[in-house]
């Protein structure tokens, strides 16, 4: 499975650290919605899904987590522990984020709108429909 790891450049001085996210420049598509997870507990998993046309950058903005991810038949973590590394998710990965540190605060810029019915939350669904993908 091919990893899409952007390296953001960092813009800011010696008073300190900037980094800039535009539409289709530093990220390869057009930003619809920011969202950020924060205040994760210790020892819980979120995630658990795949997006059938989301496509997303996730950065930890502060602190650390790793992330799972899973195209149906390889599956790589990928840990996160700067501010300066985007990571794509693509659609049909199945993914799930976990090992957070206390001070994560998960970054998500997605190409779309929240929308319920781009999500499959079932592993075995997953599984089917990736499948069928690759022999089409
Ligand atoms: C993803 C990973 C990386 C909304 O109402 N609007 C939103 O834009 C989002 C993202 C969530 N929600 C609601 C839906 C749930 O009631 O917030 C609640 C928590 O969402 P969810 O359980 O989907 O959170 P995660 O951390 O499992 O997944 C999230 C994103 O939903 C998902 O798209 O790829 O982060």
């Amino acid at each position: 499975m091919h990893i899409d790891l952007i390296n953001l450049q960092r813009k800011g001085d010696e008073r300190g650290g900037l980094i800039v996210l535009e539409n289709s420049k530093e990220i390869p598509f057009e930003i619809k919605r920011v969202y950020y997870i924060f205040e994760t507990l210790p020892g819980i998993r979120r995630g658990f899904h795949a997006h059938i046309n989301l496509k997303q950058l996730l950065i930890c903005v502060s602190g650390s987590c790793k992330i799972l991810l899973d195209d149906g038949s390889e599956k790589r973590t990928i840990k996160l522990d700067n501010n300066h590394t985007g990571l794509i998710v693509h659609q049909y990965i199945w993914h799930e984020m976990f090992d957070f540190s206390q001070d994560c605060v998960l970054l998500a810029l997605a190409n779309d709108f929240y929308n319920e019915n781009d999500y499959i939350r079932n592993y075995n669904e997953f599984i089917k429909i990736v499948s069928q993908i690759n022999i089409l």
